[in-house]
């Protein structure tokens, strides 16, 4: 067996879904239903879904429906990155996980893929603020496939990709040679390789890790066609989010929420339907890869 193995016992095979954009990422009600159409999603692909998040302070790598529904609707449950995994836990708090958290507890749990929107990265004006999200760092150490649509459309995309290299993280398009805008299916930028089925990535996944890497091989998948946006519409979106976000001095923390907000509003909704579409979309795709995964693990062994 070549897939890194952290000694946990795989019953079923098991794709993991982030929770941060249940709980900070999308608005309700839409919040649920798309949690809910993720997981249908992964079924419908053969897969058994396990959406990870922090539970009253523990880990959970699965929710019950009533569980799913509570991480939709509270108001105090915590953005969990790594830095504050322990610090959640230890409060007995409720956490949504980002990408770097679930990547961790899905490799710590012997799950080798999982679905989110889109990951985190170097941030514009990261050479002022150094804002570089844990994301990038913890793909590079986590041994899973991660199935998103790119990076959060507010980042610097180049500088992103630079980093991904630097990590040694594949990033592989899924029917694309391009590297996907999020919302746009386009950007312009290139990937490391093409895959056009889930054969295709895993045969590059085995591959990666059986030759010593231990990095995550990360795939990215356009938003369908039907509801994605036009790329110079986006551009242009997130541009005036940026010139209104640094006029009303919006810092820290506040400024995702902030920009993500006012991209939402001037594409009139749009941006809400093409991110619906392409969490499903994801999880669809990385229920299809965990199967293909582990036909080819039992082949091997
Ligand atoms: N993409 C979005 N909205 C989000 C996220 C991604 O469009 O809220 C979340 C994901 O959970 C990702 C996290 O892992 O943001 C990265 O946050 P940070 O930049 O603080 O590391
Ligand atoms: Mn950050």
């Amino acid at each position: 067996m070549t897939v890194p193995d952290a000694g946990a016992k795989i019953s079923a095979v098991r794709v993991a879904l982030e929770s941060t954009v249940i709980a900070h990422g999308l608005p309700r009600p839409e919040n649920l239903s798309s949690a809910r159409a993720c997981e249908a999603a992964v079924r419908e692909s053969g897969a058994e879904p396990a959406t990870v998040a922090i539970v009253a302070g523990d880990v959970r790598i699965g929710l019950t429906q009533s569980e799913l529904e509570a991480l939709a609707s509270r108001t105090d449950v915590a953005k969990v990155s790594l830095q504050n995994l322990g610090a959640v836990c230890a409060s007995g708090a409720w956490g949504a996980t980002t990408v770097a958290t679930t990547a961790h507890l899905s490799a710590r749990h012997g799950i080798h893929v999982f679905a989110t929107g889109g990951i985190g990265g170097v941030h514009r004006e990261a050479d002022r603020t150094f804002d570089v999200s844990a994301d990038l760092t913890t793909l590079a150490t986590t041994p899973v496939v991660t199935v998103c649509a790119g990076a959060k459309s507010i980042l610097d995309l180049p500088r992103t990709l630079e980093l991904l290299e630097t990590l040694g993280v594949p990033v592989i398009g899924w029917q694309t040679e391009e590297f996907p805008g999020f919302y746009s299916r386009d950007t312009g930028l290139g990937v490391t390789a093409r895959a056009e089925s889930e054969v295709d990535v895993v045969r590059i996944a085995l591959a990666h890790w059986a030759s010593g890497c231990r990095t995550s091989v990360l795939v990215v998948a356009p938003c369908p066609p039907s509801k994605a946006i036009a790329r110079d519409e986006i551009d242009g979106a997130v541009n005036d989010a940026l010139a209104a976000a640094s006029e009303t001095g919006v810092r820290g923390s506040a400024v995702t929420p902030f920009l993500l907000a006012r991209v939402a509003a001037s594409t009139g909704g749009r941006a809400l339907a093409a991110n619906l579409s392409l969490l499903e979309n994801n999880a669809r795709i990385a229920g299809r890869i965990a199967v293909s995964l582990d036909r080819g693990k039992a082949r091997e062994s």
